[in-house]
């Protein structure tokens, strides 16, 4: 298929967040986005249930495409650009909402913190016995991440959407790497490039102190 997409599988997409971080360590926009797009078809192969969160993860990324397309494109090429921009036009809802709800920075805010759930769980996963089962690893790694930023009923909705998660064996199938083994090896080898991105953008936004944008 075109533009390095393989239908469903989870192998590309991870390895699109591998080319997001440039040479100079900036976190490139473009392929970051493509990679949380592939994250949203991926999710959608689990059934409807989830759309609540494809739905919300989509409104994102299509907030920074919209910007990625505007005016002011080049400031937005990568989340360090974006920063400085935003913060340097004050461009940012700093402590609460006001005239920014929409900014890059707290929509990349947004999905740098379900990044972080998406390494716990595929670090879960990947380290799994046979019989674990895919909502107790995702319930945990939701509880240890996202779950703190998240509204009462989110979290409920959210939990027992995961119920409906198919088994470790299914999902491991959906992702579409081959056997159990290769699917489990494919993110060993994916998992330092998502980490690594999570850190570069982590470490970027707690020294804006950004970590905490309404
Ligand atoms: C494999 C199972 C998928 C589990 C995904 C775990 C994440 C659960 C997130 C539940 C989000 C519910 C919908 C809306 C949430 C929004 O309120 C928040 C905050 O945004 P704001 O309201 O401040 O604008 N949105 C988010 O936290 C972003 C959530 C994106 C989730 C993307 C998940 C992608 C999963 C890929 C699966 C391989």
């Amino acid at each position: 298929m075109a533009d390095g997409d393989d239908g469903n599988g989870l192998r590309n997409v991870l390895v699109t967040f591998k080319s997001c971080l440039a040479d100079n360590q900036e976190i490139l926009m473009d392929p970051y986005l493509k990679g949380w797009k592939g994250l949203v078809r991926f999710l959608n192969t689990m059934g409807t249930i989830f759309s609540f969160i494809s739905k919300d993860a989509v409104a994102k990324i299509q907030i920074m495409e919209t910007f990625r397309s505007g005016d002011q494109k080049e400031s937005y090429a990568t989340l360090q650009s974006m920063v400085q921009y935003e913060l340097s036009n004050s461009l940012v809802d700093l402590k609460q909402p006001g005239s920014y709800p929409t900014s890059g920075c707290r929509t990349i805010l947004r999905l740098h913190r379900a990044l972080h759930w998406l390494q716990l769980f595929l670090e879960a996963l990947q380290t799994s016995e046979a019989d674990a089962q895919t909502s107790v690893l995702c319930t945990d790694s939701y509880n240890a991440s996202l779950a703190n930023h998240h509204a009462w009923i989110i979290r409920k909705a959210a939990t027992m959407a995961f119920y409906a998660l198919p088994t470790r064996d299914a999902f491991l199938a959906n992702m579409r790497v081959g056997t159990n083994e290769e699917a489990i090896a494919m993110l060993e080898e994916a998992l330092p490039h998502i980490r690594k991105v999570y850190e570069v953008t982590e470490s970027l936004y707690a020294q804006h102190n950004l970590l905490e944008l309404p």
